[in-house]
Formats: structure tokens, C-alpha cells, sequence
């Protein structure tokens, strides 16, 4: 889990003043101290600890604290308060025209995720804001990096221009503008060659490239393992190439939070995704206050909802539906709905969403494997067995034969087709409610991202 370091130390600091009727000023100083040390243990730059535990301290000091009931829970929602606005507020949409091709350039240093995120960047757009995306290999000094954007393009289905003859990223740029005008594509995503340090043959060529390309974001990636080095790395980027956005990557690594908190705050630039994995759906819109959540340890249910609505099919959703409420729910039900919940993530992470329980689970091992058991069980049943559940509750010779089959112990196919037998009861039971009452578990979500289309903002982008 991101942070989770930081999160840790900040809650326990935080749950000795919570649960108390009365707080004094040294009760308020221990918790400030605790709360110092974590965020630079963290990496976050000193100033903007310095800052931050003024400003909390002077509000708990304050009226709104010393004369609540719950004084503790004030200075929770206070540094809360005070970690969104150090992260930026608001989150800050991706800008992209809206009637013709938008261009992403990818800039970062070496290893910082620009290839993984320029394609997780087509995939997440094409998903939710209905773009025809081609990639664009311009990082000509190794072979192996086209290669690396052709296949990684490949496992999403999304083409990639490059040019194998021709080593110079300018003409690749202008070739791959005009090849996407051409072919009705309208969002042209670049990724580019990264360096160890900042070098000035780098800068130049990223330059002259953001002069042929114009695009309407330029997209540092910067590794969240860089600690709060990641802020001179943005600073100077953003002094050549006047970045639009951040991606923060690997934030799902061991990191110690520095970057997420140190960014916003010192370069002015915002973050605008994290990267949480290197598998091509890993990548959430980047949300001040969602974040501020997940570090003191208060879920993020919106964040979730959102990983359901945006991995599951409404159509799959509602056909489920309506087959239940006919009184029909085989094996091959089951297994789509284990498959609708693993593409969502790990078990683990996604119940770390959920208000108050991240921190019950910490030291608990969710065994994601449990699922693949009972995908393997249910692939050694015979089309007939998946259809009709029952004939094999009360079968020891099929049960047996089913254990044989998957590998597993027999107890666990037995107790399998149980749980399976209690789950099909209460699923039918609910399912058997008066319908008019009745909503899809879909419509209580909200509609995925669109691209914003409503007066006011002026901008293309998402809606939040
Ligand atoms: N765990 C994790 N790994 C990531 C993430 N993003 C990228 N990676 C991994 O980090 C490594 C480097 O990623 P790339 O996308 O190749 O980085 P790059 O900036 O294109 O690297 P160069 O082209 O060599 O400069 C790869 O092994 C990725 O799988 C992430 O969000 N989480
Ligand atoms: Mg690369």
C-alpha cells in the first residue's frame, strides 16, 4: 500500500488525541512532534513540514478545537485540511481539444515510467474520454525501447508509429503528426528518450520536439522512489519545457510519500495521475483529497467505486441481473463475478479503500489465491455440473472426482459447493424484492469520467 509508512505514524500520532473530551497544549505539541518527524522520515522537503505543522497547530489551537466535544477528531479533520491543500486543492483535469488531435508529449529521466505510462495513458483514454489514440516511438537510442512501446501497444490493441530506418525523433514527430491526421486519430501520445541527469542534448531535443509537436500537455513522469530529489528534477524540466503536469509513478512501491507531497507545494506544477503498478490499468486520476483520506487512514470509497464502475460492463452488470431475478445463478455466473472483482485489483488493496478497515488489515495476509482455487475447481466441473449446481452438492463421487481433478482437497470442494449453495439463496432471496425497488448495483455509481463539456470551465477535460 502507498505511504503506508507515513500513514501509520501520522494515525497513531493522531488516535491519542481522538476519544478525548478535553485537549491541552502540550497534548497537541507531542502530536505535532510525532507528526514532524513522520513527514521527513517521509522525504517531505523541511520547509513545507515547517509550514504545515504551524499552520495545524495554530488551528488546533483555536476556539474550533478547544471548545468541541471532540476536540481530537477537529485536529484529524485539520490536518486533513491542511494535507489537500498541500497537495493542491482540487484535482486538476488533463487538457485536450476537444475537436481535433490533442498531443501528449511524455518527458522524464531514465527509468521514470514514460514508456509504461504513455501507454497506460492511451488505454485510460480511449477508455473514458472516447479517444482513438496512437503511440509514438521516439526513443531512437536504444532498440530495444521501440520494441518495448510496440509490444506494451500491442497488449492493449493500440498502434504505435515508429520508424525503424530513421534515428531522428524530429522527423519521427512530424511523420507520426501527419500519419495520425491521416488515419483519423486525435490523440497522439509521444514517448520519449529519458537520461540519468538532466543533460542539455536531452533538453534540446525534447524542445525542439514540444516546437513540431505543440502538444497540449507535456507529462513529466517522476519515480515517487525519487524522494523529494523528484522536486529539482520537475523544477527543471519545467525551466526548458514549461511542464503541464505530473505523472507520479511507482506509488505503489515502497515510497515514502516526499514527491505526492512535496510538488505541488514548491514547484506549482500538478500532479495530475499516479501510477499505482506496472500493469497497464494501474493508473487513477490523481485526487488532493482522496489521497489526504488514504494517508490518515479514512478510505477512499470514492476511489473505489470509481475502480468498479470503470472495470465492470454495465451490460455484463445487468444481464446478471435480470438472469438472478429469474431464479438462475450457475457456477459460470460465479466465475464471471470473480473475474469482474480480480480485474479490479488485489483484494487486499481494495478493501485498503474502505474507511477504518486499511488499518485492520494491515498485518492480515489476503491470499488472492483463494480465487484461483475456486476458478481451477470450477474449470474441473463438467459443463452440465456449472449449469446445475445441485447435482453435485449432494454427489460425494462428483465432488471427488472434482477434487481430482483441480488438485485440490476434497474438504475444500465440499465446502465450496456449500458456500456456493448458501450464496445462491441469499442471492435469489434478494433478487426476489419488489423490482420497482430494485436498482442495479451499476446505477448506484457514478457514470465514468466523460470529457467535460459544460460552459464555465472553458477547458476540455474531466468531470469530477
Ligand atoms: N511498480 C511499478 N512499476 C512501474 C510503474 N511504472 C513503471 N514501472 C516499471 O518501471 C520500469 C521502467 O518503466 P519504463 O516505462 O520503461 O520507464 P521509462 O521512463 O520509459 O524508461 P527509459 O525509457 O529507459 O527512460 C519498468 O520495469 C516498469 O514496469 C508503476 O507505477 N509501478
Ligand atoms: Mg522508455
Amino acid at each position: 500500500m502507498p505511504l503506508e509508512t507515513l500513514s501509520e505514524k501520522i494515525q497513531m500520532s493522531l488516535r491519542r488525541l481522538t476519544g478525548r473530551g478535553k485537549l491541552y497544549e502540550n497534548d497537541i505539541d507531542d502530536a505535532m512532534r510525532d507528526i514532524r518527524v513522520a513527514l521527513l522520515e517521509a522525504d517531505v522537503n523541511y520547509k513545507i513540514v515547517k509550514d504545515f505543522i504551524k499552520e495545524v497547530k495554530e488551528e488546533s489551537l483555536g476556539e474550533r478545537v478547544m471548545k468541541s466535544l471532540t476536540p481530537g477528531d477537529q485536529v484529524v479533520k485539520i490536518v486533513h485540511e491542511k494535507l489537500v491543500k498541500l497537495m493542491g486543492d482540487e484535482a486538476t483535469p488533463i487538457n485536450l481539444k476537444q475537436n481535433s488531435t490533442s498531443v501528449i508529449l511524455m518527458c522524464g529521466l531514465q527509468g521514470s515510467g514514460k514508456t509504461t505510462h504513455a501507454v497506460k495513458l492511451a488505454s485510460y483514454l480511449r477508455k473514458n474520454n472516447d479517444l482513438k489514440p496512437l503511440l509514438v516511438a521516439c526513443d531512437v537510442y536504444r532498440p530495444a525501447a521501440i520494441n518495448q512501446l510496440i509490444t506494451l501497444g500491442k497488449s492493449i490493441n493500440c498502434d504505435v508509429y515508429s520508424e525503424e530506418s530513421n534515428k531522428d525523433p524530429l522527423f519521427i514527430t512530424k511523420n507520426a503528426l501527419k500519419y495520425a491526421n491521416d488515419n483519423g486519430y486525435n490523440l497522439v501520445i509521444i514517448d520519449t528518450a529519458g537520461r540519468l541527469q538532466i543533460d542539455e542534448v536531452l533538453m534540446k531535443e525534447l524542445s525542439d520536439i514540444k516546437n513540431i509537436a505543440k502538444p497540449d500537455e507535456i507529462m513529466l513522469c517522476i519515480d515517487e522512489m525519487t524522494g523529494q530529489e523528484a522536486v529539482n528534477v520537475t523544477l527543471a524540466f519545467n525551466d526548458l519545457l514549461k511542464v503541464t503536469g505530473c505523472i507520479l509513478t511507482k506509488l505503489d512501491s515502497d515510497t515514502r510519500g516526499g514527491a505526492a507531497l512535496s510538488i505541488r507545494y514548491l514547484t506549482n506544477i500538478p500532479i495530475k495521475f499516479i501510477g499505482v503498478g506496472e500493469h497497464i490499468d494501474e493508473l487513477e486520476l490523481f485526487h488532493p483529497e482522496r489521497m489526504a483520506k488514504r494517508i490518515l487512514g479514512m478510505g477512499d470509497v470514492v476511489s473505489l467505486i470509481e475502480k468498479a464502475t470503470s472495470n465492470i460492463d454495465e451490460d455484463d452488470a445487468m444481464k446478471m441481473m435480470e438472469r438472478l431475478q429469474k431464479g438462475i445463478f450457475t457456477y459460470n455466473d460465479f466465475l464471471d463475478q470473480i473475474k469482474m472483482i480480480r480485474k479490479m485489483g488485489s483484494i487486499k488493496s481494495l478493501l485498503g479503500m474502505i474507511p477504518g478497515v486499511s488499518n485492520q488489515i494491515k498485518n492480515v495476509d489476503i491470499d488472492d489465491k483463494q480465487f484461483t482455487y475456486i476458478e481451477v475447481a470450477i474449470s474441473s466441473m463438467t459443463k452440465e455440473e456449472r449449469k446445475h449446481p445441485d447435482i453435485i452438492e449432494h454427489s460425494t463421487s462428483r465432488k471427488m472426482r472434482i477434487a481430482e481433478g483441480s488438485g485440490r482437497p476434497y474438504q475444500e470442494i465440499n465446502a465450496l459447493t456449500k458456500r456456493f449453495a448458501d450464496m445462491k439463496r441469499q442471492m435469489l432471496q434478494m433478487s426476489k424484492m419488489d423490482p420497482s425497488k430494485m436498482t442495479s448495483p451499476q446505477s448506484f455509481m457514478p457514470r465514468p469520467a466523460k470529457p467535460h463539456k459544460g460552459k464555465g470551465k472553458g477547458k476540455n477535460g474531466f468531470r469530477f
